[in-house]
């Protein structure tokens, strides 16, 4: 299998993974007996760890879910996964060799298969990864693929992304799933809560993107987001918050195509500037002491 490296935000840079044992989808085995007692150590501590954090932070639809997933001892088994998932929204997640190309994710997406990659990160990279491991897909997407309207939202992603394809709007669309997916923020009557699963799964960012003043805190543009570039190892320095997940899907089951002319000859924002038009949040009121 010969593999195209994947670009991943704006490097392209070699997957870290075997894609030897990979099949034409980009699908492998988990082979989850070659997991080692100390892999199933770290990722319980990394687990224990984000468990303790997500409380009064992350969605309540996150929450909820998680009670669903018993996955915190050890390394869990895909298809128990999807046992559960199955059951709830429809949705399996599959074994993949880590980042597959845009049009594979696209597709496994449109079928409602989502890729969890099967390597785990290093005990040194305990703290901070670039590139989404095993912990990052289980713990950060997993979740929330529980909830209907978030998992019809991620169909119509990948059903999106793959007709984006024929536009050349690859760019764009990556930045709406950046910015939502991965990095999104969601408003709610006890305040602004995390959805995104770089967010959740990240310890640093984690306790940083609610109460840090100084990232942008932008409510949800679709126009916006598209427009907006992102670095993809750093903390972020712009986040979208949205209404509710039936936003998302109202936004994404929208024909792109008239959106992508408009946008694909205008210059990207960059990530760190107000533009004009930006409804921003106010930074969280100081906590009183
Ligand atoms: N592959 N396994 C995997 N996981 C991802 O999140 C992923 C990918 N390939 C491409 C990709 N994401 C991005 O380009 C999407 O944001 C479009
Ligand atoms: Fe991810």
């Amino acid at each position: 299998m010969k593999v195209t490296p994947v670009t991943y935000g704006q490097s392209q840079r070699p997957p870290r993974g075997d894609y030897s044992v990979a099949r034409d989808d980009y699908t492998c085995d988990q082979a989850w007996n070659s997991y080692t007692p100390e892999q199933h150590d770290l990722y319980s501590r990394l687990f224990a760890r984000q468990l303790r954090l997500v409380h009064g932070r992350a969605c309540d639809e996150f929450l909820r879910a998680l009670k669903h997933l018993d996955m915190a001892e050890r390394i869990p088994r895909f298809g128990q996964v999807s046992e559960l998932l199955g059951r709830a929204t429809g949705w399996q997640i599959v074994a993949v060799p880590g980042l597959i190309p845009e049009e594979a994710f696209f597709r496994l997406l449109s079928q409602r298969r989502f890729p969890v990659t099967v390597w785990l990160r290093t005990p040194e990279e305990f703290d901070y990864i670039v590139e989404p491991d095993l912990f990052h897909d289980l713990f950060g997407h997993v979740p929330l693929l529980f909830d209907p309207v978030f998992a019809d939202y991620m169909q119509a992603y990948g059903k999106g992304g793959l007709k984006a394809l024929h536009y050349n709007a690859l760019e764009l669309l990556a930045r709406l799933y950046w910015y939502t997916v991965e990095f999104g923020l969601i408003d709610t009557p006890h305040g602004v809560r995390v959805y995104g699963a770089g967010i959740l799964s990240s310890p640093g960012e984690l306790e940083r993107a609610l109460i840090d003043p100084s990232p942008l805190k932008i409510r949800f543009d679709l126009r916006r987001v598209l427009r907006t570039r992102y670095e993809i190892d750093d903390f972020q320095k712009t986040y979208f918050v949205i209404d509710a997940f039936g936003q998302l899907f109202e936004e994404t089951a929208q024909d792109f195509a008239p959106i992508y002319q408009q946008l694909l000859p205008l210059p990207a924002h960059p990530s760190d500037q107000v533009q004009p038009g930006d409804r921003l949040l106010a930074p969280p009121a100081a906590a009183t002491s």
